[in-house]
């Protein structure tokens, strides 16, 4: 059983988001958690200092579209960091893997063939409960851990321009 809080992080480490833009692309498949991991990761990106106005929201069908849906606004918009949101439940079939690996690499790919970071916020769980738990339920929310991974990466990129 698993009892760390996705969203215990040291709130003094992360940088100010002020000057920053991010991208979220979101997965509608198990809307209900993906909701919840949107919301998380658009109030931790406020509570730091990021405004609405620099918050691209764009939704895809599921989680194996995240990847284009990401690229398309790494290619069409001016984005300091992508945060991609889905959740993956494990079915009676292979399915899972598959979607799993496709998203994993693909994100994967992003982040080497872009230089901006592309952040990995996608639960993948053995059932609705486990997801449930890891968007705002008591294992915190995998939103706002992708939210700060975003601000940490891209002060990182412009520390290194
Ligand atoms: C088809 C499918 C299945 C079975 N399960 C999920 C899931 O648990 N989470 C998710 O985000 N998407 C799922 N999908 C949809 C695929 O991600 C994709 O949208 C379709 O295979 C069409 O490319």
């Amino acid at each position: 059983m698993s009892t760390a809080d996705l969203s215990d992080y040291d709130q003094g480490s992360v940088p100010d988001a002020g000057k920053l833009r991010f991208g979220i692309v979101v997965a509608d498949w198990n809307h209900d958690v993906t909701s919840s991991l949107l919301n998380g990761a658009m109030l931790t990106l406020k509570k730091h200092g990021a405004t609405n106005n620099n918050i691209v929201v764009k939704h895809v069908p599921g989680s194996f579209e995240l990847t284009l849906g990401a690229q398309f606004l790494a290619e069409y918009d001016d984005l300091d960091a992508i945060i991609c949101l889905g959740c993956v439940i494990q079915g009676e079939t292979p399915h899972f893997s598959y979607i799993c690996q496709g998203v994993t690499y693909g994100i994967t790919k992003l982040n080497l063939d872009y230089n901006i970071p592309f952040i990995f916020g996608v639960l993948t769980t053995l059932n609705h409960e486990q997801a449930l738990e890891r968007a705002g339920g008591t294992l915190g929310n995998k939103g706002d851990e992708a939210a700060v991974t975003a601000i940490k990466m891209a002060v990182l990129q412009r520390e290194m321009e």
